[in-house]
């Protein structure tokens, strides 16, 4: 086992003193930078500050307000409406369409900027099985970093540091299966909230046949959902038969598939290939993981969760 060197989250110039910027405002709540934009100009909010260099700044507190606008806007509300209202009045309008109240993300990185999370604590509680520990640390985190930061800078490299101390022989297979199992059931229950309150096009989820490392497909999954997708989460394992079979049954908009590296290079292309060719055009076949093929006439492949996230932003 080939040990990785852990990587140093690179430094946020859009966060700002607790401040967020337009685009880290968007990733948190799923908002577009141009329809924020547009809402500050026609209703006055979110309005920020601007920084001396004219850039806009706004509180992180802004994050749960706008998450609640969101969840209204899907229940049939017109921005116009919800925007201007008290986080009283808002929360009333939720109750009232039988919407969950958004969980509040109130922050957006953990520790001082281009510093890598410290995992050291939660590597003990891995070490003695102190499961409530790893969920409760998990949970602070997705409250302080949001969604995307949580999967992409946390849950990511998390796994990955996981398997380096299993490489060092610092954890045992015991470690590595109880650690990706606390992690891999916050994934699916932070996900439960948003699929509920998903009403955009569907997307398949699921493994190639024989894979099953799932914590990346998870991430991707939450990602979704957070965006709005309605995910059907067919997971590990599947075989490209059932994925083609459920693409046609639920009418889906997209296939995304996650390859990890156990997967054979020649046998992620063929998979992929032949996936491509026999799901019908209109269905897009996105892909991601280390061990995902590259130039597969058809699919779009991701290097990371960030960017599909900005391609879904892009496209909306
Ligand atoms: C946990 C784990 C397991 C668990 C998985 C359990 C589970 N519920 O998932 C278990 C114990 C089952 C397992 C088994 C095996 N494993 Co394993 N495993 C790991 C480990 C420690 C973590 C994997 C992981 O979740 N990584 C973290 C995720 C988040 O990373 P990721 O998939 O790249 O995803 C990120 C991005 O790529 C992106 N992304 C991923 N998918 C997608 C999809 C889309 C659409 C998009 C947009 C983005 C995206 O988002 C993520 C967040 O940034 C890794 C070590 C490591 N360094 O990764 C080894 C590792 C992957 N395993 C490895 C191996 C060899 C195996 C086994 C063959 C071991 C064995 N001899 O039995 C088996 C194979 C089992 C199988 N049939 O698949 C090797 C693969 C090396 C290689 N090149 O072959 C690794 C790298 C360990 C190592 N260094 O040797 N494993």
């Amino acid at each position: 086992m080939a040990a990785k060197k852990a990587r140093r989250a690179p430094a946020r110039p859009e966060e700002d003193g607790g401040g967020l910027s337009i685009g880290a405002l968007s990733r948190a709540t799923g908002i577009p930078v141009q329809t924020l934009r547009t809402w500050e100009r026609r209703y006055g909010a979110p309005t920020p500050e601007r920084k001396p260099s004219g850039h806009r700044l706004y509180p992180v507190t802004e994050i749960e307000r706008l998450r609640a606008v969101s969840a209204l806007l899907a229940n049939g509300h017109r921005a116009a409406d919800v925007l201007p209202r008290s986080a009283s009045e808002r929360a009333g309008l939720l109750e009232a369409a039988g919407a969950d109240t958004p969980t509040a993300v109130p922050a957006l990185r953990v520790g001082p900027a281009g510093e890598a999370p410290d995992f050291g604590p939660v590597l003990q509680a891995v070490r003695r099985f102190d499961r409530a520990q790893i969920v409760a640390w998990l949970h602070a985190q997705w409250s302080r970093l949001g969604p995307l930061l949580f999967l992409q800078d946390l849950a990511g490299p998390f796994l990955q540091r996981i398997g380096e101390q299993w490489s060092d022989g610092a954890l045992e297979i015991r470690h590595e299966h109880f650690a990706t199992a606390c992690l891999t059931d916050v994934l699916r229950e932070v996900r439960e909230p948003f699929d509920r309150q998903a009403k955009g096009p569907r997307v398949i989820a699921a493994l190639l046949s024989g894979d099953r490392h799932e914590g990346g497909l998870l991430m991707v999954s939450v990602l979704l959902a957070v965006r709005g997708f309605r995910v059907v989460y067919l997971g590990v394992d599947t075989p490209a038969a059932e994925v083609i079979g459920a693409a046609k049954e639920a009418n889906v908009h997209a296939v995304a598939v996650s390859v990890s590296p156990s997967v054979p290079a020649a046998g992620a292309r063929r998979g992929i290939v032949a996936l491509r060719r026999a799901l019908p055009r209109r269905v897009a076949l996105w892909l991601g993981g280390s061990g995902s093929p590259d130039g597969v006439a058809g699919c779009v492949r991701f290097t990371s969760l960030t960017e599909m996230d900005e391609a879904i932003a892009a496209r909306r």
